[in-house]
């Protein structure tokens, strides 16, 4: 061989000797940065999209709230079947479904031991029906997590704003959680106090939201009955309001929160709803908003149930964030969903699925301007693996760096979804991505934070290689997958 070759030939075998010892070394993963999730907050997490089902006997009487006085005469759905509300859910994607086992009005859907104010006194099976057990058989039947709401604020109980009251919730809270298998999520609203019925007193009841209900034992109930379970409030302890029920979660949406101070229908909470990326505990934002005006069904409101333009949005401005989505699909009279809102989340689920089929990243060789170690274990080739265990980083005290993917063949694609190792805790602050056109590298889009998931759109563009920057970080950054698509007809 000639010397000059020879020399070539040396360099390159040590740099691949190299490279094999990094690979063979073990190079530590990066240290968790602030809050990080829990288990069953991962698994949270993974749901992304479900359903609420509000139904009560303010469908019957056309109400939002009812006072509590409602007699239980009026609920009577001719063709309740909630194996109808799960085939819809399924339908639209969705992975669970949360029943409002009891809204402020008191009236309690299943036959409640602890209560005459409930379906075993209605019409309805001549008082032998349970609409909650109903729905926890259709979810195990078609795979879907199963939830409930039971709202604190009882406009019906004669000892509500009494400790009496909190036995009896608690009582039902019991019920709820020991008789219908595993439950997912417990939804605690924060709409608290108020005039109502309360046994026949018709009076306006204040209570302090600091302290009335006690929710530190009445978490350690939940925590006990059914641990896998997360509860939602204003206040988490696992998943926290978004802020609005529009449908909308922060642009910059943090994960990590600072809630001392604060309790379920505080005045202030709106104020600090984004998180902050030093918040003390992972508490996840959810995004709670209806297809419809109203939370119940009223039939004024059958032309107003929103159009997939506008769910497809709110898909994008919730999960697209890094939020999970609760869309609130609210039987009719009949005890059904009705045909038009049906066939809204039907066409829904149809896009959402078309759009995001055909992820064209595996396609694409990834790589980075800077890996971890210079370990394979953390390469650009982590975020298009396939696997969402694996991710690509770069070493401590680095907080940015570029992935490249680039296709043999020019690609065309309208959107990147972009995620965090979140176990990791939360890190990415900015993020931007660009594309080669032309010969040219032209910018697409930006933003701020990633978390679970971040859809990144642009207009469609052609190209052969496509770059994601993380510009700003709280840590070096650890990201999971980088995928593209394109939506069938280029639109939403
Ligand atoms: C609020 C309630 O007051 C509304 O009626 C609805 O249930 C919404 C999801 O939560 O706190």
């Amino acid at each position: 061989m000639r010397p000059r070759l020879r020399a070539i030939a040396i360099a390159i075998s040590s740099c691949l000797l190299l490279s094999a010892q990094r690979a063979g070394q073990t190079v530590s993963a990066p240290a968790p940065a602030g809050a990080v999730p829990s288990a069953r907050q991962l698994a949270w997490h993974d749901r992304q999209f479900y359903g609420f089902i509000h139904f009560t006997v303010n469908t019957f009487t056309d109400k939002e709230w009812g006072y509590g006085d409602e007699a239980a005469s009026i609920f009577n759905p001719a063709a309740l079947d909630a194996r109808q509300w799960a085939r819809v859910a399924r339908d639209a994607g969705m992975k669970g479904l949360i029943i409002t086992a009891k809204h402020h009005d008191g009236f309690a859907l299943w036959p409640s031991r602890f209560t005459e104010h409930s379906v075993k006194r209605s019409p309805w099976k001549n008082g032998a029906g349970d609409v909650v057990g109903d729905l926890a058989r259709a979810c195990r039947e078609y795979g879907l997590a199963f939830g409930v709401y039971l709202s604190p604020w009882d406009r019906n109980h004669a000892e509500y704003g009494r400790p009496a009251y909190l036995e009896y919730y608690r009582h039902q809270l019991r019920e709820l959680l020991t008789n219908y298998g595993p439950v997912a999520e417990v939804w605690f609203d924060g709409a608290n106090g108020g005039d109502g019925y309360y046994g026949g007193a018709r009076e306006r009841r204040k209570i302090d939201g600091a302290t009335y209900y006690d929710w530190a034992n009445t978490w350690k109930l939940v925590r006990e009955l059914q641990p896998q379970a997360v509860m939602f409030s204003d206040v988490g302890p696992d998943v926290r309001w978004v802020g609005n029920e529009k449908g909308v979660a922060f642009e910059t949406s943090w994960n990590p929160i600072t809630l001392e101070g604060f309790y379920p229908g505080h005045p202030k909470y709106t104020q600090i709803a984004a998180g902050s990326p030093d918040g003390a505990e992972w508490v996840p934002p959810e995004v709670d908003v209806s297809i419809r005006p109203g939370w119940f069904h009223h039939p004024a409101e059958d032309a107003k149930v929103a159009s997939l333009e506008k769910l497809l949005e709110i898909y994008e401005q919730s999960i697209g964030r890094g939020a999970n989505l609760l869309l609130n699909i609210p039987p009719d009279r009949r005890g059904l969903i009705p045909d038009a809102d049906a066939a809204r989340l039907r066409e829904f689920g149809q896009r959402i699925a078309a759009t995001y089929r055909t992820d064209l990243a595996p396609q694409a060789s990834a790589r980075a301007d800077r890996v971890r170690g210079g370990s394979a274990l953390y390469a650009a080739a982590r975020v298009n693996d396939g696997d969402a265990r694996t991710y690509w980083a770069t070493d401590d005290g680095v907080t940015g760096g570029t992935i490249e993917l680039e296709w043999r063949r020019p690609v065309r694609l309208d959107r990147l979804v972009i995620q965090e190792a979140i176990a990791l805790g939360q890190r990415v602050q900015a993020w931007s991505v660009a594309a080669e056109l032309e010969g040219r590298w032209t910018p697409l889009t930006n933003g701020t934070t990633i978390g679970y998931k971040r859809i990144a759109r642009f207009p469609p563009v052609t190209t052969s290689k496509v770059r994601v920057s993380v510009d700003k970080g709280v840590a070096c950054p650890a990201i999971s997958t980088v995928s593209a698509y394109l939506a069938p007809g280029g639109t939403r």
